[in-house]
């Protein structure tokens, strides 16, 4: 037998186990191993049932997603599928944990589903810019009808056993010995002479002929104009009016169309991205305690990141009220993740159990980790780390979640500073995944590699970044911002700049963030900012708003006006009016500016500052920055991050693009990096680019 695979027996039934760690994906020599084991069981008369089943913590995971960088081998597996689903003998599916894609086709190809209760089955193929290309789409309608079908492939999100037997998906619920259950009903079927229920077989639901028009026009708009959501329709419709086999063609030809799109390869360069293992992770310290300082939006968020990822955690405050406010948020985030489903009621209980709160710094004696969330002010940082480094343990960790401020100037007032590093979270902490693990001059590669696993095990993606201002995130976001800044003073309104940008695929428009996060929170940090450029035009629109007390959404009126209980946003007329003076008043004309320049401008300035922190090795690599600009600041993820869209744009047209802007807007904040200009004239690529490590 081939490796990634397995077939033992039980008597007159055969069981073909899928072994291909981590998560059995279909890699070539699995396929192979399948094809080849059907044929053989097919024609042997000892074998009067098949079992096709995954070893280890699920069934399978779906293609092996690094084949897709290569050509195609054989036998490919809407082949290998079809020649599994005509097999003579009863084929019995025993699914558990994950069933994606195609392994929920190979699932489907099966004769009968049966399931473990951890089943997660599903088409996340979507995500991944694609669709499903082995059967999926010709037999899941089959089961499932034609709404069902169409929601599944196009959100991309699993279900779990109930819903999947309700749909059709899964026939029969195995508890406890899934292979012996799956054995014994192979079993059954074959001494019943149960007739083998080929899914392609069964007759296709009705459809009406508008049906497919209307799953078009419930895509989400941004997903309509992605190459993959509307293949799904054309996908399903083929099957719709075409014979099984014609259909499953033309769904293998539009796989095929998305597989070579920008926007797939983009989506599987964030996937890997994503989930590089830790460095250095066997130099982790244990943690099994932790405190977070600071009560806030932050701390609590961070807090109830690290209760429901499995650490008791105390919440330290020294005002009583804040405290109290503080672990009020936690109760009902903790209870909202329950709600939603992120926490079953088990886990959520448990997390509530791990929580406490104290009035005072010695609750932190004891603990492993010290996460710092205090006021963003480099004096109170650098007194609460004075206190902490008498107070804690030896060997505890103790992080900083600024996310401007020197680390190095908060460490040493530790007088411990090998056991300091940045920990950044995202605001709201509890939701959002990136975490920055700033390296200080003297952080130990422990401390760093504790904080690392720490973020992980917490359900983050933690990303190494050096210590600079403003990190990675931070630092570009001040590049992006400035250009929409100089925007606004030359006559595009708050409305017109964020419009633009969305259109782009960012989340959110600039203008709609700053007031989001309240316009005084930048403006305290420029104010402590030591080498801010010496421009007044530099953010000048945002500190004179938040100077008039326009500090946005929690004031009612920033960049735009707020409404309702709901914070309804309109344009404000009186903006762009208070803009125009100010503009006059700096001596800056304005002009039309079209969406095109709008973009233009504010992506070229965070591709250029992206270059200049990857050439100083404040990130590691370019898909470094891509996954904290994706998951930390709404960078469309079809666009693949920054680092990536620059390599689509071609590095010499970057280069040239940022040259025309020198002789339009001046070489001041125009001037090419320098890694940006030697990989252009190489015809380098970013994301090949890794440095040799992270600066400190
Ligand atoms: C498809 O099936 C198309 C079909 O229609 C067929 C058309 C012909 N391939 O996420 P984790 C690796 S498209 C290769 O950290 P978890 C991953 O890189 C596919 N490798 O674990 C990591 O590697 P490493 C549709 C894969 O427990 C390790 O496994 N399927 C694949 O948090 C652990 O991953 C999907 O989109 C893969 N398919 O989550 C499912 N998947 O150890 C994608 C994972 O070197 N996968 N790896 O760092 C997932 O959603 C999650 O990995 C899963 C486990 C839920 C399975």
């Amino acid at each position: 037998m081939n490796a990634g695979a397995a077939v033992t027996r039980d008597g007159d039934v055969a069981v073909f186990a899928v072994d291909n760690p981590p998560v059995n994906a279909l890699s070539q020599p699995v396929r192979e191993a399948l094809l080849a084991a059907i044929e053989r069981l097919d024609a042997d008369p000892s074998v009067r049932a098949i079992v096709v089943a995954g070893a280890g913590k699920n069934f399978i995971a779906g293609a092996d997603l690094r084949e897709f960088e290569r050509a195609p081998v054989e036998p490919l597996l809407p082949a290998v599928l079809s020649r599994l689903e005509a097999c003579g003998k009863p084929v019995v599916a025993a699914l558990h944990g994950a069933t994606l894609g195609g392994g929920a086709e190979t699932a489907l190809a099966c004769h009968y589903r049966c399931a473990a209760g951890d089943l997660q089955i599903g088409f996340p193929e979507v995500t991944l810019g694609l669709l499903p290309g082995a059967g999926g789409t010709v037999r899941l309608p089959r089961l499932a009808g034609w709404q069902a079908a169409f929601e599944l492939m196009a959100s991309g999100k699993p279900i779990g056993i109930a819903p999947a037997i309700e749909l059709g998906l899964v026939d029969r619920r195995m508890d406890g010995d899934l292979a012996a259950g799956a054995i014994a009903w192979a079993r059954e079927l074959a001494d019943a002479r149960a007739p083998l229920r080929r899914v392609s077989e069964l007759p296709m639901p009705p459809s009406r002929p508008a049906q497919f028009e209307e799953f078009l026009r419930m895509l989400p708009p941004a997903a309509r104009r992605l190459p993959a959501p509307p293949r799904i329709v054309e996908a399903l419709a083929a099957a719709a009016m075409l014979p099984a086999d014609a259909a499953l063609a033309r769904a293998r030809a539009l796989f095929l169309e998305c597989l070579g799109s920008v926007e797939s390869r983009a989506f599987r360069h964030l996937f890997f991205a994503e989930r590089r293992p830790p460095a250095e992770a066997a130099r982790a310290r244990e943690v099994s305690q932790a405190a977070v300082l600071g009560a806030g939006t932050m701390g609590a968020g961070i807090a109830v990141s690290l209760a429901s990822g499995g650490i008791a955690v105390t919440l330290i405050d020294a005002k009583q009220e804040a405290l109290d406010a503080g672990l009020a948020r936690m109760r009902s985030a903790i209870d909202a993740a329950e709600r939603k489903g992120r926490l079953d009621a088990e886990g959520a209980a448990a997390a509530r159990e791990r929580v406490q709160g104290s009035l005072t710094l010695a609750a932190a004696a004891s603990v492993d980790l010290v996460i710092e969330a205090v006021f963003e002010n480099l004096a109170v940082k650098r007194e609460v780390f004075g206190r902490l480094g008498q107070v804690c343990r030896a060997g505890a960790v103790l992080a900083t979640n600024t996310s401007t401020l020197d680390v190095d100037a908060i460490a040493a007032a530790s007088g411990r500073p090998a056991d300091v590093v940045g920990m950044h979270f995202f605001s709201p902490a509890h939701v959002m995944r990136l975490v920055e693990v700033v390296r200080g001059r003297d952080s130990s590669r422990e401390a760093l590699a504790t904080a690392t696993v720490v973020a992980k095990r917490i359900g983050k993606i933690a990303i190494p970044v050096g210590n600079g201002f403003g990190f990675v995130g931070n630092r570009m976001l001040y590049a992006y911002g400035r250009e929409k800044e100089l925007m606004l003073l030359e006559g595009a309104t708050p409305d017109a700049i964020d419009r633009a940008l969305v259109d782009f695929g960012m989340a959110m428009g600039p203008n709609a963030v700053g007031d989001l996060a309240g316009l005084d929170i930048g403006h305290q940090v420029r104010k402590e900012w030591k080498d801010k450029p010496d421009d007044p035009r530099f953010y000048r629109v945002s500190d004179m708003l938040a100077e008039l007390g326009r500090l946005g959404q929690k004031a009612g009126r920033g960049f735009y006006l707020y409404h309702g209980a709901g914070g309804e946003r309109e344009p404000d007329p009186e903006v762009p009016e208070l803009i125009r003076a100010e503009a006059e008043r700096l001596g800056v004309k304005q002009r039309t500016i079209e969406p095109g320049e709008i973009v233009s401008r504010c992506i070229l300035a965070l591709i250029n500052e992206g270059a200049r922190v990857l050439g100083e090795g404040i990130a590691a690599s370019a898909s470094d920055i891509d996954v904290v600009w994706c998951n930390g600041y709404g960078f469309p993820r079809h666009r693949g991050g920054p680092m990536f869209y620059a390599d689509t744009l071609g590095l010499r047209d970057v280069v040239d693009s940022i040259r025309a802007l020198a002789k339009s807007q001046g070489k001041r904040y125009w001037t090419p990096a320098p890694l940006l200009v030697t990989l252009a004239e190489e015809g380098r690529h970013f994301v090949e680019q890794v440095a040799d490590g992270v600066a400190g």
